[in-house]
């Protein structure tokens, strides 16, 4: 195997002593994925050879709100100025946006040319469902390469951080937003507290935010440890963030499960003084979490129980087949893959490479890793015996486009619930 240059972050650097959310220092740290580059950090085959900083991935619950967080916070401008994660290279994500869109339209009804704002707004791809109803949008996101490509399809986008500020500076230029959505983008910020008081700005007095997040019980439930990873700092529950809404005169109006990203959930805000009246689901969201005991720590204990138990049946599964002179390429070189595989410390001995779709990620390495990353054209030619599914959530869309690597004999290795192959 090849030798890595890792250099560790000390434990002291960027840790967290109070939670980000009440700023209790009851902070309960339960379960350490060790040390790892960030998820996100293709490497080009030039910097191979360069030293590759490591940062600790520990995560832990405040004892006071109960918001599950990182211990550390790695600074933004280290993960999202050039970011390589588009969803559009997903038709399950396009199929979820233009849902996720019409959704939004039918529950207020924005008359033409209302403003909708997207947070962390990628590739623009949700704001495009949004402008081909004749609303006029607007993105904000720090990445700048994306932010590029989007004002060149004609989605206008700022490059930069949503905050306070960055609201005030908005609502002065294109005015108050109808809808301000924010999809998996809320976990990912620091500073909770400048993105409430920038929606509270920003938001049209009968506008709606609507926040889409990974669900904590479905990560807990599903054991998707992969999931955590330096970008994303928070792992949501309603109750915690109920109550961040509330100190900012906003309520939680509705909440609608999803599949994606491993179970999601779609969170409706609006100006506590709205019309809007709170939809009987959202009660029944926070009695769901107390009987699921997210306020107990034997819950998270068990939850990291749960996951080296993944990773010692995953290790020796992969051993086995390797010494049996079977081949495996890995599916998928998701962010969550990248965690699973630096976690389990799974490289070139194992995966001989890895596909995926994102052309933006093609030709480059795994951070950490250092598995070569090809396009998956590759899985039509190649003979693999074996595909590790780095993007167990769209197990479907994967498996169905692969039927012919099923019919020659190939298997996919699936880890999250369960080690399960097929
Ligand atoms: P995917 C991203 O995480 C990053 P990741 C982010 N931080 C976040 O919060 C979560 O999403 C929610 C590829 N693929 O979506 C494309 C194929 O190759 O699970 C992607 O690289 N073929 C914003 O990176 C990867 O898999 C396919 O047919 O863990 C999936 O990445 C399909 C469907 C996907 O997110």
């Amino acid at each position: 195997m090849r030798r890595h240059q890792k250099k560790k972050v000390s434990t002291r650097d960027y840790r967290r002593t109070t939670c980000r959310m009440c700023a209790s220092s009851k902070l309960y740290p339960f379960l350490s994925l060790g040390s790892m580059p960030i998820p996100n950090g293709f490497l080009e085959k030039s910097d191979l050879k360069k030293e590759e900083l490591h940062y600790p991935l520990k995560v832990c619950v405040c004892e006071s709100c109960w918001l599950v967080q990182l211990t550390h916070t790695i600074p933004a401008e280290i993960m999202f100025k050039n970011y390589l994660y588009v969803p559009s290279v997903s038709k399950t994500m396009v199929d979820h946006f233009q849902k996720m869109a019409a959704d939004i339209i039918s529950t207020m009804n924005p008359r033409k040319n209302d403003l909708v704002i997207d947070i962390g707004s990628n590739d623009g791809t949700l704001l495009s469902f949004f402008k081909k109803k004749h609303l006029n949008v607007l993105g904000i996101d720090p990445a700048e390469n994306l932010a590029k490509e989007s004002n060149k399809r004609g989605i206008k986008t700022i490059p930069g951080y949503f905050n306070e500020d960055m609201a005030v500076m908005v609502r002065e230029k294109y005015g108050l937003a109808k809808v301000i959505t924010a999809t998996n983008v809320v976990a990912h910020i620091d500073d909770l507290h400048s993105v409430m008081k920038g929606i509270k700005k920003l938001l049209h007095p009968v506008g709606l935010f609507v926040m889409e997040a990974p669900y904590l019980i479905d990560l807990l439930d599903n054991n998707e440890f992969d999931t955590i990873y330096h970008e994303h700092l928070s792992y949501i529950s309603i109750r915690p963030l109920m109550k961040l809404f509330e100190k900012y005169n906003l309520k939680i109006v509705d909440i609608k499960k999803q599949s994606v990203h491993g179970g999601t959930v779609r969170i409706f805000t609006a100006h506590v003084d709205s019309e809007y009246k709170i939809h009987p689901r959202v009660e029944k969201f926070v009695s769901e979490e107390n009987l699921k005991k997210l306020h107990l720590r034997s819950t998270y204990d068990e939850f990291a129980r749960r996951v080296k138990v993944i990773r010692r049946d995953l290790l020796h599964f992969l051993k086995r087949i390797k010494k049996e002179g079977r081949s495996i390429i890995g599916y998928g070189a998701s962010a969550k893959g990248n965690v699973l595989t630096n976690y389990c410390n799974i490289s070139t001995d194992i995966l001989d490479y890895i596909v995926d779709s994102t052309p933006y990620k093609q030709e480059k390495y795994t951070p950490g890793t250092h598995i070569p990353i090809y396009s998956e054209t590759e899985v039509i030619t190649n003979t693999a015996d074996y595909a590790l599914l780095l993007s167990w959530n769209f197990a479907k869309e994967i498996i169905e486009k692969n039927k012919e690597f099923r019919e020659r004999g190939g298997q996919f290795i699936i880890t999250i619930p369960y080690l399960k192959i097929i």
